[in-house]
């Protein structure tokens, strides 16, 4: 069996991909790690935790060969919306970081490095509906800048030192579980707010589409594209994407199960953000590559975020 190592565990696709990995790998193949000190969801599952800052570079490489590590998973990244706030830290943990783990893959030699891109990887001079997988790629965030140097490093260390980086660009991803820190958040706490108030001040505009995916999908792109057969990828970075929904069709289809609930809409810095991402995206190369293909459409999505949500809160909305 081999053994894995993820960090930013703590992050909102982290805290639904450790429990995953346990369970399809064995807690002993899987070394989760992050900022900060172990939790009680962790404690609770045995996980072997260990706290760690991607920025330090001995601290990281003293775990992967104490661990004897094969496949990293790096999640740890300062997203969108905090990113603007403070691009520094941003560019610490997302290019630095990074580079410390490309560079210990690359000397111990480790099996493969998977590395999330995103949507944010594209920019207002991409074509934003049905965006290929190969386009123009101009980001106007400090966290989608770090997202194309995910990639084109990850594509370069391929090329030159033949090391295995795959990486899938995420579009929002839905869960219910409180996120933070992200543009696409706002879709959960549309949840989260309409069933505990009813009401929801929406911090984009109503009409501005974006790609989504299920949690349960994100886990499988991942795992799908970690287990693929090497010889079958053209690409190393690839679309993925399971919906596209706007705020006000959000709405509508919480309307639908909670009719009380009201949108209003005050759009700040991050509708500019998002007015800059795709609305949609062609995820052909990675159904044709490695047999993605998504379960979750929107209808069943809002039913699933509902009754999580609601389950979470121990509130019910029927
Ligand atoms: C964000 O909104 O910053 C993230 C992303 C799309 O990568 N959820």
């Amino acid at each position: 069996m081999k053994r894995y190592f993820v960090t930013g565990s703590y992050g909102q696709i982290g805290m639904d991909l450790i429990p995953a990995m346990l369970e399809r790998y064995g807690k002993e193949n899987v070394v989760a790690t992050g900022r900060k000190k172990i939790n009680p969801t962790f404690k609770e599952l045995d996980v072997i935790y260990h706290r760690l800052d991607v920025r330090d570079h001995y601290g990281l490489r003293n775990l992967l060969v104490e661990y004897d590590i094969d496949i990293i998973l790096h999640n740890a990244s300062v997203l969108s919306a905090t990113g603007e706030k403070n691009p520094q830290l941003a560019h610490e943990i997302n290019f630095e970081g990074f580079y410390n783990v490309l560079e210990a893959t690359r000397e111990l030699n480790l099996e493969q490095l998977f590395a999330p891109s995103s949507i944010a990887a594209f920019g207002p001079t991409t074509p934003l509906v049905n965006t290929p997988n190969d386009t123009i790629m101009q980001p106007t965030t400090i966290y989608g800048i770090s997202k194309v140097y995910v990639e084109l490093m990850g594509e370069y260390y391929n090329k030159k030192y033949g090391l295995n980086f795959r990486s899938l660009r995420y579009p929002g991803v839905l869960a219910p579980s409180e996120p933070g820190g992200g543009t696409t958040d706002f879709a959960i706490w549309a949840v989260f707010e309409a069933i505990k108030n009813k009401k929801y001040e929406c911090f984009l505009s109503k009409d501005v589409r974006l790609p989504f995916m299920m949690m349960s999908d994100c886990l499988k792109s991942t795992f799908d594209l970690i287990e693929a057969p090497d010889d079958k990828l053209k690409h190393r970075s690839f679309n993925v994407t399971g919906m596209s929904f706007t705020p006000e069709e959000l709405a509508n289809a919480i309307k639908e199960y909670i009719p009380e609930f009201e949108m209003t809409y005050k759009p700040d810095f991050r509708d500019a953000i998002a007015r800059s991402w795709p609305q949609s995206l062609d995820d052909s190369a990675a159904r044709e590559e490695w047999d993605w293909n998504p379960e979750f459409p929107f209808d069943k999505m809002v039913i699933e975020m509902l009754d999580g949500v609601s389950e979470k809160l121990g509130i019910s909305y029927k």
